[in-house]
């Protein structure tokens, strides 16, 4: 049974986490949830790299006893450090860590004064009126509290893209070992590369007597067998995570893959242009009276109600029908358009790799340049850099650039945006930079009209070009701040800024919906993946994904544009 990269992670952080609750050393623990975030956000499986025999210790951030640690996972599915460290805090303690608002020293406050260890008991306890009483803690702590509870409830039941990822690929590649399958993919929000999936929904043809059937309930990591038919069958993977496989004639494939496509509401619009045809169209094809029109391809069923072929990512019933019944559909932005990635960070702050590896990675990738934005001081936690140390990068970043060929490391910083809407490093080194790329990273919460201000305030400073994952939100942990989004677009597009689609699949932050209301404004978009080490530059096509949904094209996108024309643009 492979281990998933998230499973891993999620046991190195729940060391972490119960060290803190203990009061370990700093270093011991900020190793783990390093080593956590770095498994995280590998691209590839760990369980495929140990059968591989690839050396785990040659990743960034994983010493030998990080990789030893790792592989007992991966091998046993179990850690015994963290087994230790159970037995000393029972309970969910790191469960207790997750919820907004609650750090080690609270967990700990929680836990020795009302014997408090799982988040069913901090529910009573919250609803009760006890959060309140604790030292340091108060009403409004409780209430957070509450709301914290509620969302994650909500929240755990869709899997975020590189998970929903890894469990298709392994199950594509399970099913692939049947012998006389035709045609295999996944559709629903997976395929129409929706930031988080609800459940996989796979499709596939084959040569009649394949027994794939058989196979899909007995793979390996199944838990539940929801039902089994000759047609349909669902299953609970051992995570909860539903799958369900259909089973169509090669003769309706391309009308199921529509079908199951969805998403729902794009479905019942484009049913309607049917009716209004004489056409009945459904998962076996589209039919007049009892004879079949179309059915083998998508293409086929889209066509006979007049539309050319619509990418899966913008079926959402948000104008594509329209636009398709105009030709006005977009030419959407693909990973190859990508030139550059506008912000990464180096082990100089909180990164993994060095300036040499992410610029050697950027070139593999055929990139032509690639901007180093560290964080800057307001941040120590992250070890944000001051004006000095920040000359020093510029240094070496030029004396780095003097030895390539046809690549260009920008210089570039990740400034925060102070609470009266200053920069939080000096016009005389930020005029230094190439791209200044500015966050807020605290004060999320400010009423609307005083955070959109002070973001407004910002970008008043000429040096500021690109405004970084402007609403603040971690999908399925952290709602986004209240800003007005469309007076910073207006603002932003007066002085020549840009806003950044933070491609971290964490993040995802433009949201689909405001990529397209940023291009019917005329602002343009930085895809940038935030990476943190090599690996995670290939977070990319998250960003992609996500700017096709919000229907973005290579011109809406300005790390598609050459050096020349990017820099142009990076003059305000
Ligand atoms: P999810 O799983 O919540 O992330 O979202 P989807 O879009 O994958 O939704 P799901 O798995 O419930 O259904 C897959 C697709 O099947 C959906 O996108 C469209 C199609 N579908 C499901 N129910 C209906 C329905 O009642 N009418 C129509 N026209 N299509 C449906
Ligand atoms: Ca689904
Ligand atoms: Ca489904
Ligand atoms: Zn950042």
């Amino acid at each position: 049974m492979p281990v998933h990269n998230a499973e891993i992670a999620e046991m190195l952080n729940e060391v972490a986490d119960l060290l803190e609750i203990q009061g370990a050393n700093q270093f011991r623990i900020r190793a783990y949830r390093n080593a956590a975030r770095m498994v995280a956000d590998l691209t590839q499986g760990v369980s495929e790299m140990i059968k591989n025999g690839e050396d785990l210790a040659q990743l960034p951030g994983i010493g030998k006893d990080l990789a030893g640690k790792i592989t007992e996972i991966v091998e046993s599915g179990k850690l015994g450090l963290l087994d230790e460290l159970k037995k000393d805090m029972p309970g969910d303690l790191s469960g207790l860590m997750r919820i907004d608002g609650l750090g080690p020293k609270r967990v700990k406050v929680i836990y020795e004064k009302l014997g408090v260890s799982t988040l069913q008991g901090l529910e009573k306890a919250a609803r009760d009126k006890k959060i309140r009483e604790l030292p340091g803690l108060g009403e409004k702590t409780e209430l957070e509290i509450l709301t914290a509870l509620k969302r994650v409830q909500e929240g755990k039941k869709r899997l975020k893209l590189p998970e929903a990822d890894e469990t298709a690929k392994l199950l594509l590649a399970h099913l692939k070992e049947v012998k006389g399958i035709r045609a295999l993919e996944a559709a629903g929000s997976y395929r129409r590369r929706k930031e988080t999936v609800g459940d996989l929904d796979i499709l596939a043809s084959v040569k009649k007597g394949t027994r794939i059937m058989d196979h899909f309930v007995n793979y390996e990591d199944t838990g539940t067998v929801i039902s089994r038919g000759e047609t349909r069958s669902s299953i609970l993977l051992r995570s909860g995570f539903q799958v369900d496989l259909r089973v169509v004639e090669e003769g309706s494939y391309g009308a199921a893959l529509q079908y199951f496509t969805g998403s729902k509401a794009h479905n019942i619009a484009i049913r309607k242009m049917g009716v209004q045809k004489g056409l009945k169209i459904n998962e076996y094809g589209v039919f007049r009276g009892r004879e079949r029109v179309a059915g083998k391809t998508e293409a086929d069923v889209y066509k006979t109600v007049g539309l050319p072929y619509i990418e899966p990512e913008l079926r959402e019933d948000r104008g594509e029908i329209e636009a398709a019944q105009k030709k006005k559909l977009p030419r959407l932005v693909t990973l190859d358009d990508i030139r550059g990635d506008l912000h990464v960070h180096t082990k100089l702050t909180d990164g993994h790799s060095s300036l040499q590896e992410m610029a050697e990675a950027a070139q593999k990738r055929g990139y032509e340049y690639l901007a180093i934005t560290e964080h800057s001081q307001r941040v120590t936690v992250a070890g944000g850099i001051d004006k000095k140390a920040l000359a020093r990068q510029i240094k070496e970043i030029d004396a780095l650039n003097s030895t390539l060929k046809g690549f260009t490391i920008l210089k570039g910083i990740e400034v925060d945006i102070l609470e009266d809407g200053s920069l939080d490093l000096p016009d005389d080194i930020l005029k230094e930079l190439d791209v200044v790329v500015c966050s807020v990273h605290y004060k999320f919460n400010l009423p609307e009209r005083k955070q959109t201000g002070r973001i407004i305030r910002a970008m008043d400073n000429k040096y500021f070009h690109i405004f970084a994952h402007p609403s603040g939100r971690l999908i399925n942990e952290r709602d986004p701040y209240p800003v007005d989004m469309e007076k910073i677009m207006e603002e932003a597009k007066d002085r020549g800024c840009f806003l950044e689609l933070n491609a971290h699949p964490d993040r995802l932050d433009l949201t689909d919906i405001y990529c397209k209301t940023a291009k019917g404004m005329g602002v343009k978009v930085a895809i940038s993946t935030d990476a943190h080490s090599i690996n995670s530059m290939d977070f990319m096509r998250y960003g992609i994904g996500q700017a096709r949904r919000g229907w973005l094209e290579a011109d809406d996108v300005i790390n598609t544009r050459s050096l020349k024309e990017l820099k142009k643009l990076l003059k305000r």
